[in-house]
């Protein structure tokens, strides 16, 4: 019986796995979630509320939420924690006045009980920008060397060419598929 649903779970795929894009206003996560999709930049505008969206990496599903965030919308992350296996939390990588908000936003995130299972991804976006910060950077900046309590990775990425997604998928396949 074990055999058999596994043979199942091989064929038809897994269950969906909960996987949430938060980040500040403007960070890109619209245009990361539409680029997971489509492989291609699309138009996007400030979002309110959050969009949703299933995007398949060989066989595994996740069912990944995109939630706005401006500063009035952030109060109401949590309500999307529950049951979150992996966060991506994606940073403008241009926005270094911003990058302490960030730190604060992921640092708070991190201590929510809904959280406590969650691996967390961080994108350092807009790498096509010239001047932007490096990965090294934000990685310092946002002190992701004290988080022992979750696992995390750090990608540099553009959301416009895609560059940097595919990695992160994987990663994010790596993280579920090991639990
Ligand atoms: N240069 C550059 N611009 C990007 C990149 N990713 C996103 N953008 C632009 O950044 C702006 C904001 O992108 P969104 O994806 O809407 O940002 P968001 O994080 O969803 O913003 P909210 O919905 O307000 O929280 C848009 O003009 C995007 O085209 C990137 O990698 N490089
Ligand atoms: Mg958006």
């Amino acid at each position: 019986m074990g055999f058999l649903l596994t043979k199942m779970m091989a064929v038809f795929g897994d269950r969906e796995h909960k996987v949430i894009i938060v980040g500040l206003d403007n960070a890109g996560k619209t245009t990361v979630l539409y680029q997971f999709l489509t492989k291609e930049a699309v138009l996007t505008s400030p979002t309110i509320g959050s969009n949703v969206e299933e995007i398949t990496v060989r066989k595994t599903n996740f069912l990944v939420w995109d939630i706005g965030g401006q500063e009035s919308l952030r109060a109401s992350w949590y309500s999307y924690y529950c049951n979150t296996e992996i966060v991506i939390l994606v940073v403008d990588s241009t926005d270094r006045e911003r990058l302490t908000l960030t730190k604060d936003e992921l640092h708070q995130m991190l201590a929510h009980e809904d959280l406590q299972k969650a691996a967390v991804l961080v994108l350092a976006n807009k790498q096509d920008v010239k001047g932007s910060m490096t990965v090294a950077e934000i990685s310092e900046y946002l002190t992701l060397d004290s988080i022992t309590t979750h696992s995390w990775h750090v990608q540099a990425c553009c959301a416009l060419t895609g560059e940097g997604l595919p990695a992160s998928l994987d990663w994010m396949q790596s993280k579920v598929l090991a639990n």
